[in-house]
């Protein structure tokens, strides 16, 4: 009996984690976000969310952007944070990290992208505090967030 059970179990487990993001993470549509706590470069941004199983958040839609920039003015309404977009393949066409397409919904802040100073190449969320996006030096150190689709647990309780 407790053979037939066991698969019965597991499968009951999975579904009640998914209905949940992990610990930290803020559930938005089919999706978990991380607003960190830390302040990276950009590079080193993209590779913790990797290392978290997740990307540099993509607000590809109005709907995703709106639900950051709620999320942000909520909690901590001046920071600032790294996006998973860049024009570091050709100087002027911002694409995002994952998938390579180029942006089609954008929310720049009037006068951004403006490539300023030495150079402006990646993708930051909330500049000047006004729920824009930028184009600044990757090399700054800020905040960032990851994205990743509801399904985090599942992993976690199989392994
Ligand atoms: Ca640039
Ligand atoms: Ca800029």
């Amino acid at each position: 009996m407790a053979t037939i059970l066991q698969p019965l179990v597991v499968l009951t487990t999975l579904l009640a984690v998914s209905l949940a993001c992990r610990d930290g993470w803020v559930k938005h549509a089919n999706y978990c976000f991380l607003f960190s706590h830390n302040k990276v470069h950009w590079a080193e941004a993209a590779e913790i969310c990797r290392a978290f199983n997740s990307w540099l958040a993509e607000p590809t839609t109005h709907d995703i952007d709106n639900f950051i920039v709620s999320k942000t003015r909520a909690t901590s309404p001046k920071r600032v944070y790294w996006l998973g977009g860049s024009d570091l393949q050709k100087e002027g066409t911002f694409q995002w990290l994952s998938s390579g397409n180029p942006f089609s919904y954008t929310n720049w802040i009037p006068g951004d992208p403006n490539n300023a100073n030495a150079g402006e190449d990646c993708l930051i969320a909330n500049w000047s505090g006004d729920g824009k996006w930028a184009d600044a030096d990757c090399e700054w150190v800020e905040y960032y967030i990851c994205q990743n689709e509801d399904e985090s647990g599942e992993i976690q309780i199989i392994g």
